[in-house]
């Protein structure tokens, strides 16, 4: 895994080379899922399909910008799942945004899941991996090298907050809880990018990132293979949690299509059990 690991690295420059001098507009056709995409979402998905194709690790690789799965001429065991560019939306105002990645051991499903990997493209590149089973590693590429960086540790109990979803389509409870972390004296982080709004929490020791069911999306936003699943592996790995809205594990989800979406709640252990209490699921 190491390898793939390696690659996420290099390619992770010339998205970066793309992000700084490409085009930010739309092209007329949408993905998989409905949504408009971008020149840029594109141009990622076509370099990470690039860079992956013919490593031999990977038989598979599925990108959350195609319908189909790509089988690949590598006989290995992982079947690589990845959100080339998350955040289009906000990349015309320059805000920071990421590509997640999920590394599966046969079909993909949270317990098939290896390792995962995020990049943050912000002021400067950032990139998190992590192993099953290992602790995750936090690198910046710094003055023309990647160095690995302080730990990521998530406290008992955080002290950020971020929720996804428009609030008028927000179910009672959840706005209840929410305005309940608010006066606990909780800060409001939140950029509608969700690789720096997780990667905030995770390196500031914690909070919540919540994006629930809502009256628009009953099944929330976010998508089971290429987001939920890769950040639930390192939110454990990091001592937090990660559920869905019935509590459970987010590890613990089978994928039933490869565009499936889930409520997710990432978060420090206090902040999860709160969760669960005002849910009705403790
Ligand atoms: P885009 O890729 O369409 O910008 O969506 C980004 C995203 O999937 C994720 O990065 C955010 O956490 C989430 O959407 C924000 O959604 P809301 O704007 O509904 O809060």
């Amino acid at each position: 895994m190491q390898k793939i690991f390696e690659t996420i690295k290099e390619v992770a420059l010339e998205i970066d080379t793309l992000i700084v001098n490409e085009d930010t507009g739309y092209v007329d056709e949408t993905n998989a899922t409905g949504d408009q995409q971008l020149k840029l979402d594109i141009a990622c998905d076509l370099l990470i399909e690039k860079a992956f194709r013919d490593n031999p690790e990977i038989c598979a690789l599925i990108s959350e910008e195609k319908e189909e799965v790509m089988h690949c001429a590598g006989k290995g065991d992982y079947t690589l799942c990845y959100d080339p560019l998350d955040g289009s939306s906000i990349v015309d105002a320059n805000l920071a945004v990421g590509s997640i990645f999920a590394i599966y051991d046969g079909e993909p499903s949270g317990k098939n899941l290896a390792g995962a990997s995020y990049i943050v493209f912000g002021p400067r590149i950032e990139i998190v991996t992590v192993v099953r089973g290992e602790k995750p590693i936090r690198y910046r590429y710094i003055n023309g090298a990647y160095q690995e960086f302080h730990p990521i540790v998530l406290e008992e109990k955080g002290r950020l907050n971020a929720s996804g979803g428009s609030q008028k389509h927000w179910q009672d409870k959840h706005m209840a809880f929410i305005h309940g972390l608010f006066a606990d004296g909780y800060r409001l982080r939140y950029s509608g990018g969700m690789v720096p709004d997780l990667h905030q929490i995770l390196v500031k020791g914690g909070g919540l990132f919540s994006y629930p069911s809502t009256t628009d999306n009953p099944n929330g936003k976010l998508r089971v293979l290429f987001e939920v699943l890769p950040f639930a592996l390192i939110f454990e790995a990091a001592g937090g949690e990660a559920i869905d809205e019935k509590g459970r594990p987010l590890l613990e989800l089978t994928v039933t299509h490869p565009h499936a979406r889930t409520p997710c709640f990432f978060g420090s252990r206090y902040e999860i059990a709160k969760l669960k209490e005002a849910y009705g699921v403790a």
